[in-house]
C-alpha cells in the first residue's frame, strides 16, 4: 500500500517539529532518481552552472527539479505529500493553502562540512504561531551518523526565535536516522542543519519546500515576473528593477536545460 500520513505523524510533527514517513519510494524509483540526479549534477558541472555553495565544492545544489525530469513532477504531487501539506497549512479558506516554494537536490560529497544551525522560515522574530514553511527531505542515501544526515533539535520549532552564533555549538542537536526511500517532513521553524559528511560516499537527498499561499499573495499580488512587459526593461531604473524583483527565484543552474536523455 502507498505510504500514508497518519495520526502518529501529526503527533510527531506537533511535538517535535519533524516526522518520518517511511516507504514513500520503491527501490526502482530510488535507483532511477539517483541516476537522474547524478546525471544532472555532472551536466551542470560541465556547463559551468553548477551551484556549489561551500568553499571546497563538496556541497552541490540542483535547482528547479520541476523543469528537469518527469519523475520530479510526479514525486512532488504524490498523495501522501499533498495530504501532509494540506494538513500542515490547513486554515479556513476555499483557496489553495500552499504552494511549492522550491524543489532541489542536495548532494553532500565526502568532505562536506556541517551547515550552520538555521531555520527555513526567513521572517523576523518573534516567529508567529502559524506555519509559514514546511520542508520535505527525500532520503536517497540512508542517513547515517557520519554521512551528513540532517541534524536538528526536537521541539525547537516552538521557540519563536532563530539560532544565534552562541547556539551553534549546542549539544542537544541530534541526527535524523532515516532509511532510503523515506521522506522527512520538517516544520519551517525547526532548528536544523545538514551534517558533515566524513564518510567516503556522497549523501544525496531532495529538498521539496512548501510555503503558505498567503506569503506569495502578500509579496506578489501582481506577479511582475509574469505581467511586466519586458520591452520596458531597457528604460527601467535600478530603483524600479529593485522593487519589481524580476530576478527573484532564479538560482544558479535553475535555467540550465537538462541533458536530452532526461527529457
Ligand atoms: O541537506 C540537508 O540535510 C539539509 C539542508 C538544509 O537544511 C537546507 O538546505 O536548508
Ligand atoms: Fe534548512
Amino acid at each position: 500500500m502507498a505510504a500514508q500520513f497518519t495520526e502518529q505523524h501529526k503527533k510527531d510533527f506537533i511535538d517535535n517539529g519533524i516526522c518520518l514517513i517511511e516507504n514513500v519510494l520503491s527501490s526502482e524509483q530510488i535507483a532511477h532518481i539517483k541516476q537522474t540526479v547524478k546525471s544532472l549534477a555532472l551536466h551542470e558541472q560541465e556547463k559551468g552552472s553548477a551551484h556549489f555553495y561551500d568553499d571546497v565544492a563538496a556541497a552541490q545544489r540542483i535547482w528547479n527539479l520541476i523543469n528537469k525530469a518527469d519523475i520530479f513532477r510526479q514525486l512532488i504531487q504524490l498523495p501522501v505529500i499533498l495530504d501532509t501539506m494540506n494538513w500542515i497549512f490547513d486554515r479556513d479558506t476555499v483557496h489553495q493553502k500552499f504552494y511549492l516554494s522550491s524543489f532541489q537536490a542536495h548532494i553532500l560529497y565526502p568532505g562536506a562540512q556541517k551547515m550552520k544551525l538555521h531555520i527555513d522560515t526567513p521572517v523576523p522574530e518573534p516567529l508567529p504561531d502559524w506555519v509559514i514553511k514546511a520542508n520535505t527531505l527525500w532520503v536517497l542515501d540512508e542517513f547515517t551518523d557520519n554521512n551528513g544526515a540532517t541534524e536538528y533539535i526536537p521541539g525547537s520549532h516552538k521557540w519563536k526565535h532563530k539560532p544565534k552564533q552562541e547556539d551553534q555549538n549546542r549539544e542537544d542537536v541530534i541526527s535524523a536516522k532515516a532509511p532510503v526511500g523515506s521522506v522527512l517532513i520538517t516544520h519551517g521553524a525547526l532548528w536544523h542543519r545538514g551534517g558533515a559528511n566524513t564518510s567516503d560516499k556522497s549523501r544525496t537527498c531532495l529538498l521539496g519546500s512548501f510555503a503558505a499561499s498567503y506569503a506569495r499573495e502578500i509579496a506578489n499580488e501582481e506577479n511582475y515576473s509574469e505581467v511586466f512587459d519586458k520591452s520596458h526593461l531597457a528604460g527601467a531604473s535600478d530603483n524600479l528593477l529593485a522593487i519589481l524583483g524580476l530576478e527573484h527565484g532564479i538560482r544558479p543552474g535553475s535555467q540550465t536545460a537538462p541533458p536530452e536523455s532526461n527529457s
